[in-house]
């Protein structure tokens, strides 16, 4: 070793305790990742609690409604923070038996629960040693309502995650002070709350509570800095080894779509009140939070006394099998009431929700994401090892279910849980795999499941292939090149649109076999904008080329047009390509879908 060498190492803890940021996860192994992420990923189903001084408000505020989110109330009201400490005494949860909910959760088939510690509002759920007058000793609670929750919840072996916002709108040092705080006094200074209230407080929790998992939010205003999110993330994951730290903690959370962006810390995705369309990918870890509390035309994650719609099982577990088949977790939000209850119109979706996990424990907990590239006709699937699992909405006695370009031969096929009737049955057309669902069939009242074991791990062709003699590409399918090039969504209708750069392309990667066949479209180009022309590409064999004629008036009417017809000799997989010779108008066309049509196949006989 040189002597250099030596005295950097020697250096390095030094650097750690002066708070210079380290980047703590990039020097984790794979391995040493995926022991700590275990239990995160095998979960899939955990419950979010947004619990605080809001819930006394219930969304109204002197006798008037308040309209959205009922934990944005002081915002939204625009109350000053001087009114708004008259909930503090309001809050005494009377009801609170953090053993009865931790009971509940448990029977629900989550794994893991994450609580508010303190909201935007800036109220703490604890005895917090920084804060004399705004927390829950301050409050008519008088005592720490955190910790009997985390060891309520570990006593029926399930996990306990920390919600805290970075945002505090009471705080006199928070850096994007509200005009509602009538409280604060002074200049702000970012710096002095991160080191003088954030960083105690998080060490607070981690002596009290010991999180295994962080939950930030609130990290948007410009005050909090990437800088920050370093030593946040640092500090906490030296006070709690092997803690899960979500993606807020940091500035690379860019949208309510959760993606992290490179480079920023983080171990999952936080996508919030969506699910990804096709997850984040192999390897990433996500998480969609989910409120299932609403009120018109929004939902909310604190307690209202408005709420008109809850979400029934059946809808907690489509969201369930959706994020699982995608390779995410489902955070699913509950506002108790100020009282210290979890609403009665929750507990029964949830135990009807527990009722079937307990069914289909198998096809979600452990499990990993669909090996299938799109959307299934069906429904959804995940996959463990060599077992595949099948989730029909709405199944069928009879029913057919294509799974595409499953290459594996099917060794047993059976229906999970409740859903009763003989074991489906399984053959093969082309490429595809098929599974019958048994003439005798009583579907699960939820989903009805089937689980598949293959003759090893699933083997899949995502090349989009042709069903029946047709060969369907849809936007969503596709991969865009080049710049504005998007998909566009109106009325539940997908299109490729944005069109503006004739440079742009759109390809889909197909398998194509030999014949004769039709190409056609479903295409839109306004009054004015026609006459560019569209090329189709197989490979770089130029196959058809089209006018684009006008469709109507606007952009979102479209026409079915033929664009061509051209034999293929033999059968091949590669690239489909649709590009622009040049553009006319505003723009090049807008293309809802392209369709090939098998005229005559060519040389077989089936
Ligand atoms: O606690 C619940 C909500 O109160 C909280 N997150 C959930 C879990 C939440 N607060 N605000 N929001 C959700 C939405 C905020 C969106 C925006 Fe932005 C913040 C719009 C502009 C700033 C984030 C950053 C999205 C775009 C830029």
């Amino acid at each position: 070793m040189t002597i250099i060498a030596a005295l950097c190492v020697a250096a390095l803890p030094l650097l750690q305790d002066a708070a210079t940021p380290v980047p703590a996860v990039q020097v984790e192994t794979k391995e040493q990742r995926d022991a700590r992420m275990a239990w995160f990923r095998e979960a899939r189903f955990g419950i979010f609690l947004h619990w605080g001084l809001y819930s006394v408000a219930g969304g109204q505020w002197d006798g008037q409604r308040v309209n959205d989110c009922g934990e944005w109330i002081q915002n939204f009201g625009n109350i000053p923070t001087s009114r708004y400490q008259q909930l503090l005494p309001r809050f005494a949860p009377t009801k609170y038996e953090p053993e009865r909910w931790a009971r509940l959760f448990k029977a629900a088939g989550a794994r893991y629960v994450v609580a508010t510690t303190k909201h935007h509002d800036g109220f703490c759920l604890w005895d917090s040693a920084v804060n004399d007058d705004w927390d829950a000793k301050a409050a008519g609670a008088g005592r720490d309502l955190l910790s009997p929750l985390a060891r309520a919840l570990r006593a029926q072996g399930l996990k306990f995650g920390a919600y805290y916002s970075i945002l505090d709108w009471r705080h006199p040092d928070y850096g994007a002070r509200p005009k509602f705080n009538d409280h604060a006094k002074g200049e702000p200074d970012m710096r002095r709350y991160v080191d003088g209230y954030m960083l105690p407080q998080l060490a607070e929790l981690a002596a009290s509570c010991k999180p295994d998992y962080l939950w930030f939010d609130g990290g948007w205003d410009a005050c909090y800095t990437h800088e920050m999110g370093m030593q946040v993330d640092d500090r906490v994951r030296a006070l709690i080894p092997g803690v899960v730290v979500n993606n807020r903690v940091d500035k690379g959370f860019t949208g309510m779509d959760g993606r992290t962006a490179p480079g920023f810390r983080g171990d999952c995705g936080t996508p919030e009140q969506e699910i990804p369309e096709n997850g984040f990918g192999a390897g990433v870890d996500w998480e969609t939070c989910y409120s299932m509390m609403k009120i018109p035309g929004k939902w909310t994650w604190g307690w209202r006394s408005d709420v008109t719609e809850w979400s029934t099982a059946r809808q907690i577990v489509d969201l369930l099998v959706e994020c699982s088949s995608k390779g995410g977790n489902l955070l699913l939000n509950i506002g108790p009431t100020p009282e210290g209850e979890i609403p009665t119109q929750a507990i029964e979706p949830l135990e009807s929700t527990g009722a079937w996990l307990g069914r289909h424990a198998e096809a979600i907990h452990g499990t990993q994401a669909s090996p299938f590239a799109r959307k299934l006709e069906f429904g959804h699937a995940t996959r463990r090892g060599a077992r595949l699992y099948l989730f029909v909405a709405d199944a069928k006695p009879g029913q057919m279910l294509r799974l595409p370009g499953l290459a594996n031969e099917i060794v047993a096929a059976d229906l999970l849980g409740s859903a009763a009737g003989s074991d489906p049955a399984f053959g093969r057309r082309g490429r595809d795999a098929l599974v019958f669902l048994p003439a005798d069939l009583r579907p699960d009242p939820l989903r009805t499941v089937v689980a598949l074991l293959l003759d090893g791990e699933p083997r899949v062709s995502n090349r989009i292939a042709p069903d029946a003699g047709r060969l369907v590409l849809l936007p969503e399918d596709a991969t865009l090149h080049g710049p504005e090039l998007r998909v566009e969504r109106r009325g539940g209708r997908a299109n490729i649109g944005y069109w503006l750069d004739p440079a742009a392309w759109a390809s889909w990667e197909v398998e194509l076999p030999a014949g004769e066949w039709e190409l056609k479209a479903q295409l839109g180009c306004k009054r004015g904008s026609e006459g560019s022309v569209l090329e189709v590409l197989f490979g770089d064999e130029l196959l058809v080329e089209h006018v684009v004629q006008a469709s109507g008036d606007d952009w979102e009417t479209g026409a079915t047009a033929t664009l061509g017809e051209w034999r293929a000799q033999a059968p091949a997989s590669g690239t489909l390509r649709l590009r622009a010779r040049n553009k006319r108008g505003e723009a090049v066309a807008n293309i809802w879908r392209l369709e090939l049509v098998v005229r005559e196949p060519a040389g077989t006989v089936k």
